[in-house]
């Protein structure tokens, strides 16, 4: 499946009040998954996900903190070849685990830099609840939020499904 991005191109979502949240869906076979949401410099906003809801890395189910190949059973050739992957820092966020949820705040995708982009969660430091959350993040530049599920980026071909991501402007 290629990568769905459903965002209408005429619409730019903004936070107009305080406390609105948003709601959309990444898929995970998206390179750059485009929300149309314009995050505001200096400003908290929460994301959320729920720890239930899963998409696919060719056959490893995960959510939105995605996975470390060690999590894989012993048996599973990816445990191998993600591992020794990582030696060479093969993914595009490389401090994240695989299929984390990444965002940057960055106006064009094909001019995006690392230093733009930040883990989407709190996930080396997840209460044991059935969601998944980053509190009060601040960007000191605001910016378009692009969001893609940290992979290699020739490998997003083999990846299935969507979650939803909540950002809350507190
Ligand atoms: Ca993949």
């Amino acid at each position: 499946m290629s990568c769905q991005n459903n965002v209408s191109n005429d619409v730019l979502y903004k936070f107009n009040n305080k406390k609105q949240s948003i709601t959309f869906k990444i898929d995970s076979s998206c390179k750059w998954y485009d929300t149309k949401i314009n995050l505001k410099p200096n400003t908290k906003y929460i994301f959320t996900a729920v720890k239930e809801e899963k998409w696919n890395d060719a056959n490893i189910k995960t959510n939105a903190c995605g996975y470390k190949p060690s999590d894989l059973k012993w048996y599973n050739p990816s445990r191998y070849a993600l591992g020794l992957a990582d030696k060479f820092e093969a993914k595009r966020f490389p401090t994240a685990n695989w299929f984390e949820v990444i965002g940057c705040i960055c106006n064009d995708s094909n001019n995006c830099q690392i230093g733009q982009c930040f883990r989407m969660f709190n996930c080396d430091n997840q209460l044991n609840n059935e969601i998944i959350t980053k509190e009060f993040q601040t960007f000191k530049e605001g910016g378009k939020l692009l969001c893609y599920a940290n992979d290699n980026s020739y490998f997003y071909f083999n990846n299935k499904g969507s979650i939803s991501i909540t950002i809350q402007e507190n």
